[in-house]
């Protein structure tokens, strides 16, 4: 399926930003921040609960974004699952966002055919054969220094932004450490959208209206 074209802000639930503990209601409160302030492309990550838990949490997710009014252009926001394109189908998500160790894009599609299918790249050759792959968008980063990933890959910086640009048409997502300050740096880069986690986490509904003024 085709994600054509992307919404610029791409903002991503990470559950670790919220309470050890019951976190569900945090998460659906964020949620529905998020939409009020305009987000129409939201992805759920989480990389610790069990994936019956996980599952729970989207399946609330998916029902409070479609009991939301409307925002903006778009009806519904669209959901998209990280890791897991199993979870992603009977979560009713629009698609899933894979990482290099992840299913490829191409055992992805078997799962979710009319699915849209991310992959995460970290340099230039990633890039070149997410481009020759299967996926529907391909992201590129950390772009900056980020502390919502363990053990991430070495920064790109703008210039890793401009690289991907260059090597593919396919829909570029660039995360790490995007913030309102420098978004607009990165979409000059040459990003078509950009993903972000902790710059939405303390004033949600305002952080989106802001990224979306200054994304245009
Ligand atoms: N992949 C590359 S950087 C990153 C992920 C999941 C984390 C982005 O989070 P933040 O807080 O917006 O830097
Ligand atoms: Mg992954």
């Amino acid at each position: 399926m085709t994600i054509e074209p992307i919404p610029r802000l791409y903002c991503i639930i990470d559950r670790q930003c919220f309470a050890p503990a019951d976190p569900l209601n945090a998460i659906l409160d964020f949620a529905r921040e998020l939409l009020a302030g305009g987000a129409t492309l939201i992805q759920y990550r989480n990389k610790t609960d069990s994936p019956r838990e996980v599952l729970s949490h989207a399946r609330e997710l998916r029902r409070v974004i479609y009991s939301s009014p409307p925002t903006g252009d778009r009806t519904l926001a669209i959901l998209i699952m990280n890791d897991r394109p199993d979870l992603a189908l009977p979560a009713g998500f629009a698609g899933v966002h894979l990482g290099q160790e992840d299913l490829s894009p191409e055992a992805a599609r078997r799962v979710l055919p009319n699915g849209i299918i991310g992959l995460s790249t970290h340099n230039l050759e990633q890039v070149r054969a997410a481009d020759a792959g299967a996926c529907d968008y391909i992201a590129i980063g950390p772009v900056f220094a980020t502390s919502s990933k363990q053990n991430p890959d070495p920064v790109v910086e703008l210039e890793g932004v401009r690289a991907a640009r260059a090597a593919t048409r396919k829909p570029l997502v660039a995360i790490g450490g995007v913030t309102r300050s420098n978004c607009r740096d990165v979409i000059a880069a040459g990003a078509d959208s950009i993903a972000v986690i902790s710059d939405l986490l303390r004033e949600p509904r305002a952080s989106v209206r802001e990224f979306r003024k200054a994304l245009g």
